[in-house]
């Protein structure tokens, strides 16, 4: 059986990301993660900050702070707010590691034994006003494929094309905004990718057929356009060291490799940090070399896609060693918040610490994965986030949950009550919930978030279904056994809700389930079997009612997001 290796794209440094951030690479990949898991299958799911270039330093800057000390605290920051929103990261680095500068060299040592790298003269950009070279997003101006003025010298944030910062119109420094300029000649290393081109082209063929549209296509359009040679090295004080056996020269000169290049390389240098962790027991090598029995899937938005599909499998292939590449490429659209772009630099929209000072991370968890923008983008506004939450989460789900419980320790006390056995009503039951389980297990496999969340949500419908038919209200008055059976079917529904919905909502899952002092009790899936049968919960199980499990969101709460978060103003400028 194979094992799977899970990694989602990596948060860059400089700041705390947004819920688009979010619904596009971490909680997807968690949810995923969490049901291979809980259907006995091994999963590894690592990530990290990715803590070199630019950003790093630019954000270092305005915090006033040593990027070191600068990207050290932001690292925990951030792993905070993940834990908040019950990221089952089995390892969470750091891109400025030992491991990941131990790797990152050895592949380019081995990219230069294989003639995939030369050292070329090119002609940068220099800031007269700032006194240096202004690499990538210390240089920002005009894009000239599509005109966008705020294009950053990398890549373009507008059309995702990636950029050299000499094609930039009206290029000035992102420093000082000084467009005294001029081109200097530096030597850089550059990654010959254009011979790499053919092969890449070849494994795409082979591996790239079964990836959604959206990251195969991005892959292929990129491949048209043909692999240029680009530059791996940047003159920044702050990145993984040119290693100085190689090249002495630039390693002198305090090169460092650009952070696209040591970045991927990281997914593999995490796991050597996680296997560093307890080094007896863990072996970052078998997932990752020679690792034929991996399933590896990769979790990221749509402008991560070029630099996932096919720079760093060229990097991998070059190298002509056996790393593990990706098998299953996950790719997101945009989530816009009122349409109109959430934007770090402009603070528009909603960030994941501010969401979880506001409401539990399981309101986001739902709302945001069964809204994902897989097919296409998808638009979060405060009044379609209110109504589900309040329809889906407290109507349906929680609102079953303590009526049933309450009801029952009411009228039988606080044990699973007896009653009358299983009779058609309950067959025809566990009939429907067995289909509908199968149909959410098969579009979790497929990683089909917005279908999972809608086979799940029609989980939870037909346990009110089942009550509304019974009215065990109604029952309890004149076949009191009857009402028993009803309770006691409604209970291992609610267990089987607390072990299927875990992935999308861990905590209130875990509320579900702890309410039954069930012994040996684990989150293990259920089996068809025990879908159909409904008795997985015995009667005489002792049970406690839980809180109230979701709270609605008023009129009130409302009007205040709107105006804290400002509700229109971004469709203004968008
Ligand atoms: N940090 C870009 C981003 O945060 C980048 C991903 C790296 S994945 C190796 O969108
Ligand atoms: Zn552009």
């Amino acid at each position: 059986m194979a094992r799977h290796l899970i990694t989602s794209a990596l948060p860059y440094i400089n700041g705390i990301k947004h819920l688009g951030n979010m619904v596009g690479s971490m909680l997807p990949a968690d949810v995923y993660a969490r049901f291979l898991r809980q259907t006995g299958r091994e999963a590894l799911y690592i990530c990290a900050t990715d803590e070199h270039g630019t950003p790093a330093e630019l954000a270092a800057k305005e915090a006033g702070l040593p990027v070191d000390a600068f990207c050290a605290q932001q690292h925990d920051v951030q792993k905070a707010i993940y834990a908040g929103f019950n990221i089952s990261f089995d390892y969470f680095g750091r891109s400025s590691s030992p491991e990941n500068r131990e790797i990152t060299q050895h592949f380019a040592r081995q990219l230069e034994k294989n003639g995939f790298i030369e050292e070329r003269s090119i002609r940068q950009v220099y800031s007269l006003a700032d006194g240096r070279f202004l690499p990538d997003r210390y240089i920002v101006g005009t894009c000239p494929h599509c005109a966008y003025d705020k294009a950053r010298g990398d890549q373009c944030e507008n059309c995702t094309r990636v950029l050299d910062p000499t094609d930039l119109i009206d290029a000035r420094s992102a420093i000082s905004g000084s467009s005294d300029l001029e081109v200097r000649e530096t030597k850089h290393l550059f990654l010959l990718q254009s011979k790499l081109q053919g092969e890449v082209e070849a494994w795409i063929d082979e591996h790239g057929k079964d990836w959604p549209v959206l990251a195969s296509s991005i892959a292929r359009k990129w491949l048209t356009e043909g692999l240029n040679d680009r530059a791996i090295t940047r003159d920044l004080d702050w990145g993984v060291p040119v290693p100085a056996d190689t090249w002495p020269e630039l390693a002198a000169e305090g090169k460092v490799f650009y952070v696209w290049f040591d970045a991927p390389v990281e997914y593999i240098g995490a796991t050597k940090e996680w296997a560093d962790q307890d080094a007896e027991n863990r072996d970052w090598k078998s997932w990752w070399y020679e690792a034929e029995d991996v399933r590896y899937t990769q979790f990221m938005a749509k402008d991560n896609v070029p630099f996932h599909t096919v720079m760093f499998p060229a990097t991998e292939l070059g190298t002509r060693e056996p790393w593990k590449k990706v098998d299953y490429v996950k790719a997101f659209n945009w989530l816009t918040y009122y349409g109109g772009k959430f934007s770090t630099s402009q603070q528009r929209g909603i960030f994941t610490d501010a969401a979880l000072e506001l409401l539990p991370a399981d309101y986001w968890r739902y709302f945001l994965m069964a809204n994902a923008p897989e097919s296409d983008d998808s638009s979060f506004t405060w009044e379609h986030f209110a109504g589900t939450v309040n329809k889906d989460l407290a109507d349906t789900l929680g609102n079953f949950v303590n009526r049933v419980l309450s009801f029952s320790r009411k009228r039988f006390g606080d044990e699973v009550p007896a009653g009358l056995e299983e009779g058609e009503a309950e067959a025809e039951l566990g009939r429907q919930i067995a289909e509908l389980l199968a149909e959410y297990e098969r579009y979790m496999e497929e990683m089909q978030f917005r279908k999972a969340a809608q086979a799940l949500r029609a989980l939870w419908s037909a346990g009110n279904s089942y009550l509304e038919t019974k009215a065990p209200w109604l029952e309890i008055k004149t076949n009191p056994e009857g009402a028993a059976l009803t309770l006691r079917t409604a209970m291992n529904l609610i267990h089987l809700y607390a072990i299927v919905s875990e992935p999308f909502i861990p905590a209130s899952a875990a509320a579900m389930r702890s309410a039954f002092q069930l012994e040996g009790d684990t989150a293990t899936w259920v089996t068809q079997d025990e879908a159909k049968s409904l008795t997985f919960v015995p009667a005489g199980t002792p049970f406690t009612v839980p809180p109230v499990l979701f709270a609605k969101i008023t009129e009130d709460d409302l009007e205040a997001y709107r105006e804290r978060f400002g509700a229109n103003d971004a469709q203004a400028d968008a």
